[in-house]
């Protein structure tokens, strides 16, 4: 810190605070406090800059960040300095992740530390435990309407349940990961309820208007997030007499981060969790964070000023905590969320790749590359430090948010072809895939899907139809899916049962609170009778989780595979075959190429497509996931249909 006057305003600020704690733990916040505060002061300085209580919520603002440092727990400090001295250490290829239910996957909270087992077996090591936090019954949203940051939900059970559960993963290695709601409230969190009570203080906390004319002014130019389920982007509220932004569901209460109390509230939750040993904070829904009338209000501008002041803010008081976005927007928008130093990350550590989930199915349906292989080569390029998030499926719907350029180079029409995608998924076409639709967009006909990942590939429709080549098909592509998201570079998230095919639930719709919300039919739980069959030879269980054991235990001996933005794609141009080097960063022998087929034929690779990225003879060639040589046929390399390898030179 260089500026003078800064220096005396951060000096008075904390001769005010009066901190007192541990020498060592004192001086420890004061040098990662001096590194940062230029920074954060600027960023708050434009946020809330023109508000006549900023320098008071800036004197607020370093007492929470001081409160949490010092509360934070020495084990965890010791992380802090660990984390700190490797800052590449979520990069390697040998972190994998499961998102799951706490009751669904296990019974609840304290049932799920007797289910480690399952994680370690598999080689997952990472949990992305779903919204736990204390919720309304019915309105709910998964979860993602929360009444109170700080309590467990009683469904999942209680806070001690919690902490066992953190300390256990901990124990055995596992990083815990846990939902951040920043973009909204229940309107049963205790904020929502004074508002309505009439409390200005927290009508502020919000998004609320007298009448219709601020509301319909940011209508004109806001998309809608459930078209179908819960249109508009405002809900009026009889007891408060006023319009609130409501852009998810209408009990989703859009929170005011241009009011810097709401700021402070937020990284104070961040800070809470992260002190109860939270390794990864999954912050939901972040592009929608400002509004801005006239705009979609997604992706603006301060919503990066936010994020990049929330990481600066905990590199102060939780350094070891990695930030995952989840934003599921646009391919040249989600870089963004990395911030925009081309080193680290100085906004989140961890995206999620939906761009890369989305061209995977597509070449599911389309059985073809060209969309695929368009898609990841005009994927804009990131920080050095920072990975993706790799997954199939989750438990959100899927929606076909690739690039219309990347559709047009692979040869479609936008329009019809995300059409045709919906169709195909739901079955209309050769009636493999179980997929529902989800929100259809009743202007352009565009809708997104959900359903299992099993269900999707045809393992629902293949059984019923006790067909057993349709069987093997289906389990083809679910091990298709999983080599490439373990392979592409970022840390693979697995969801739910996926390693044992869980199928389709349609229990739902017998629930009333969840009849309307299709993304529930993939949302069942884990049946442990089905599960128990992954140790049974010879069962669709028993082939889906060896299957993606190996390719976990192979994954993590493989280093060309840590992300180091080391990711190349073939030169060659074949429309059924993904293509791509990971490149060893010290040593080419250890380069691996991936090689996909998409198609339900077998496709051939010539010798000299390989020769000029150093892959020949072709003969030598070894797929690490079977450890023998791939099939040759003339001296050509025979990519069997929904087969993938990944070669190495090297035995
Ligand atoms: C997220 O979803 C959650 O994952 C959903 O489960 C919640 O319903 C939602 O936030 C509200 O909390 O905001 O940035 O297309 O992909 O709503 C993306 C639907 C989100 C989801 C979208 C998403």
């Amino acid at each position: 810190m260089y500026e003078p006057n800064l220096h005396s305003l951060l000096t008075a600020i904390l001769d005010e605070l009066r901190l007192e704690g541990e020498a060592q733990v004192l001086r420890c916040f004061y040098t990662r406090l001096g590194a940062n505060f230029a920074s954060i002061y600027a960023r708050f300085q434009a946020l809330y800059g023109q508000r006549d209580d900023c320098q008071h919520q800036c004197h607020v603002l370093v007492k929470t960040l001081a409160e949490a440092a010092l509360r934070r727990p020495l084990a965890l400090m010791a992380l802090d300095q660990e984390r700190e001295r490797d800052p590449a250490w979520f990069l390697s290829q040998r972190w994998v992740g499961m998102a799951l239910y706490a009751n669904g996957f296990a019974a609840n909270l304290s049932d799920l530390v007797h289910k480690i087992d399952y994680f370690c077996q598999l080689g997952v090591n990472l949990v992305h435990v779903m919204p736990i936090l204390k919720c309304p019954k019915g309105r709910s949203d998964g979860g993602y309407a929360i009444s109170d940051f700080r309590e467990i939900d009683d469904r999942a059970g209680s806070f001690e349940d919690f902490r066992r559960l953190a300390n256990a993963f901990r124990q055995h290695g596992i990083l815990l990961a846990l939902d951040i709601v920043l973009n909204h409230t229940s309107d049963e969190h205790e904020w929502a309820q004074r508002a309505q009570a009439g409390e200005e203080r927290f009508q502020n906390y919000y998004l609320t208007f007298p009448d219709r004319s601020i509301p319909d002014r940011f209508e004109q130019a806001m998309p809608e997030v459930f078209p179908q389920s819960s249109p508009g982007n405002f809900t009026w509220n009889a007891s408060m007499q006023r319009w609130v932004m409501t852009v998810f569901h209408d009990y989703q209460w859009d929170l005011n981060f241009a009011n810097p109390e709401v700021f402070i509230a937020m990284l104070d939750t961040i800070l809470f969790w992260a002190n109860e040993g939270v390794d990864v904070l999954r912050l939901d829904a972040v592009a929608f964070l400002w509004k801005r009338i006239g705009s979609s209000c997604q992706n603006d501008p301060n919503v990066h000023q936010i994020l990049a002041l929330l990481k600066e803010c905990c590199q102060v008081s939780a350094p070891a905590v990695l930030f995952i976005a989840e934003a599921i927007v646009a391919p040249a928008e989600v870089v963004k969320y990395f911030g925009a130093d081309s080193i680290s990350s100085s906004e989140c550590d961890v995206a999620y790749n939906a761009t890369l989930m989305a061209l995977l199915w597509e070449a599911v349906a389309t059985k073809n590359s060209r969309l695929l292989t368009a898609g990841i080569r005009h994927l804009p390029a990131k920080p050095s430090r920072t990975t993706w998030l790799n997954y199939a499926r989750c438990h959100d719907d899927i929606g076909f948010g690739f690039d219309d350029q990347d559709i047009r180079v692979a040869g479609y029409d936008p329009l019809p072809h995300r059409r045709f995608l919906a169709d195909y998924f739901t079955g209309v076409f050769d009636g493999q895939p179980r997929g529902l639709i989800f929100n259809r967009d009743e202007q352009t006909g565009a809708a997104r899907i959900c359903g299992t990942l099993a269900s999707l590939v045809g393992l629902e429709s293949a059984l019923e139809a006790e067909n057993d080549a349709l069987v093997a098909e289906a389990i083809q592509r679910i091990l298709l899916l999983h080599g490439m998201i373990f392979s592409f570079g970022g840390i693979p998230l697995l969801f739910n049962g996926d390693a044992v095919g869980t199928l389709n639930d349609y229990s739902y719709r017998e629930d009333p609170a969840k009849r309307d919300d299709s993304r529930w039919v993939h949302r069942g739980g884990l049946d442990w009778e089905q599960a128990a069959r992954r140790n049974l030879p010879g069962t669709i269980e028993h082939a889906l989780f060896s299957g993606i054991q190996r390719l976990i235990a192979v994954r993590a001996s493989l280093p060309a595979f840590a992300d180091l933005n080391n990711r190349s794609l073939l030169a060659f141009d074949h429309p059924h075959l993904l293509g791509f080097l990971r490149l060893h960063p010290q040593n080419p022998a250890d380069h691996v190429l991936v090689i996909a087929n998409f198609d339900v034929r077998p496709h051939r690779v010539a010798q000299h497509e390989l020769a000029s990225e150093g892959f020949a003879p072709v003969g030598q060639l070894v797929d690490q996931c079977t450890g023998v040589s791939p099939h040759l046929e003339d001296g050509q390399l025979i990519i069997p249909p929904l087969q993938f390898h990944w070669l190495t030179r090297r035995g």
